[in-house]
């Protein structure tokens, strides 16, 4: 498993939280993922055999949201 933190930007509350963990974890080869509000970091772990980065950043615009360069 490889890790990375993205910014996000518009985590505004819990919901949006889950949210982004939810569709994160849908996606195959994404293992913990862990979205913290005060902080705007998202914690990714994944297998970069199954998932790189533009996947995970794709997965969580598609949830609404987007991802600091
Ligand atoms: Mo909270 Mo976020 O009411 O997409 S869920 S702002």
């Amino acid at each position: 498993m490889e890790r990375v933190e993205l910014t996000v930007e518009g985590m505004t509350c819990g919901g949006c939280v889950k949210s982004i963990q939810n569709a994160l974890q849908g996606r195959p080869g994404v293992g913990k993922a862990e979205a913290d509000l005060d902080s705007k970091k998202v914690v990714i772990e994944f297998d970069p055999a199954q998932i790189q980065r533009d996947g995970l950043v794709q997965a969580i615009e598609e949830a609404g949201f987007d991802v600091a360069a």
